[in-house]
């Protein structure tokens, strides 16, 4: 699962941690982290204990040159005086004049820092979002992506060349949550619950292409809802095609989830509508009304949803949407969005999707959040969905 996308990530980190760690090389002190980091103030100091006074008495060899004749009498009474100290004295004198250096070393290694420029990272940036783009990331999310990064990154001060790649981690982890955080969560329980404390089924819609999965997710979704405890009303409302609602029969009767179906060729908008009527009437917690697929350039399909949207009222519309399609679900997403409006997202066949590129551009494009991810052809093969969850799965 997103094999390819994890790869272009792993290789544009690696870059630019490079670069910012031969910059650090370049610029930083000499490298005395080892030797500095294993002396301890104790080892420093001697193991016996030291002549008498050298530092006293060097000073004394030094005043003695430098004073003249008039000032000996002075500093004769100076170094009288000196003997009084204690022997704690002179050790705690001895040691201050030590330990500046030792301060100065640490200071100079926790202190070397890099401060990474826009000229450090600009080709590596300007080559991720190739790469994102030939991920089937949107052109538009892997120009954002692009920015978000170079915003967290240029002006960063890394201090020492060890926290190099935890610096570029964290600020790709965060450009990437950036762009999948959506404009508002959709919490499919939640609107459940609120439909169910209103007394009323909670009516679902999923649109998208076909062949894209709806009927496949409708049916995980029915058993994820059925596992929890709500009942389930399925609306064949894809009157299309006769297989449609054959393969839904199917599904609904392995279930054990009641299905609400038409004749081939009824008004879908009419047999969605019996469903909800059929739930109400039955205290059903929720209603998922699977809907025909055909080109998302059809017209006459977008004017179907419409009307369905605008009868139906529903608490959520779904796009369902084939990862492997790339771009091109992406571009679907946007037309459905434009023309029924969507709330939520669905990727399906992630199990076989190397790029991530819809993953990562849907949101972005339409502002509606991934809830779920289909992750293979069993009822249990879907995936609750979160941006965190996405990015370990991408940056580890
Ligand atoms: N590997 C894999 N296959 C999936 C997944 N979801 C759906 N499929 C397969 O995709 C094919 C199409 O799925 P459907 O659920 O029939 O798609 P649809 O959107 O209802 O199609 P139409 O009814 O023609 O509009 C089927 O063979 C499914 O088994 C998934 O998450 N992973
Ligand atoms: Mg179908």
């Amino acid at each position: 699962m997103f094999g390819r996308l994890k790869k272009t990530l792993s290789k544009a980190k690696e870059k630019v941690v490079k670069k910012v760690a031969s910059k650090s090389e370049e610029e930083g002190e000499p490298e005395d982290v080892k030797e500095v980091e294993t002396i301890s103030p104790e080892t420093e100091e001697p193991e016996e204990k030291p002549e008498p006074r050298p530092v006293a008495a060097e000073a004394e060899e030094k005043a003695k040159e430098e004073t003249t004749k008039e000032d000996v009498e002075e500093t004769r009474e100076e170094t009288v005086e000196e003997p009084e100290e204690t022997e704690e004295e002179r050790e705690e004198e001895r040691k201050k004049l030590k330990k500046p250096g030792l301060k100065e070393k640490l200071k100079r290694v926790v202190t070397r820092k890099v401060t990474i420029t826009e000229e450090d990272v600009k080709d590596v940036l300007d080559e991720l979002e190739l790469e994102l783009i030939a991920n089937d990331v949107a052109v538009e999310v892997a120009e954002a992506i692009k920015e978000e990064l170079r915003e967290r990154l240029v002006g960063k001060e890394v201090k020492g060349k060890s926290k190099i790649p935890e610096v570029v981690e964290k600020s790709l982890e965060e450009a990437l949550i950036e762009v999948l955080k959506a404009e508002k969560d959709v919490d499919l329980f939640e609107i459940i619950e609120k439909a169910r404390e209103e007394g009323r089924p909670a009516v679902i819609m999923f649109v998208g292409v076909n062949g894209s999965g709806k009927t496949t997710t409708i049916a995980k979704i029915a058993k994820l809802l059925k596992d929890h405890g709500y009942s389930v009303v399925i609306a064949a409302a894809d009157t299309f095609r006769a297989a449609a609602i054959e393969q839904l029969e199917e599904h609904a009767k392995r279930l054990g989830v009641t299905l609400i179906k038409g004749e081939r060729g009824d008004d879908p908008t009419a047999v969605a509508f019996n469903a909800v009527e059929h739930a109400r009437a039955r205290g059903k917690d929720v209603v998922l009304v699977d809907t025909a697929g055909r080109a998302y350039t059809d017209v006459n399909l977008m004017k179907e949803l419409e009307k369905m949207k605008r009868v139906l009222d529903p608490d959520l519309v779904i796009f369902v949407g084939d990862a492997l399609a790339g771009n091109d679900a992406v571009e679907q997403a946007r037309t459905f969005h434009e023309y029924v409006g969507i709330d939520a997202a669905i990727l399906t066949k992630v199990d076989a999707d190397a790029k991530g590129g819809a993953v990562l551009s849907i949101t972005k494009v339409t502002g509606a959040p991934i809830i779920y991810l289909g992750v293979g052809q069993d009822y249990d093969d879907l995936k609750e969905f979160s941006p965190e969850w996405f990015v370990e799965k991408v940056l580890s």
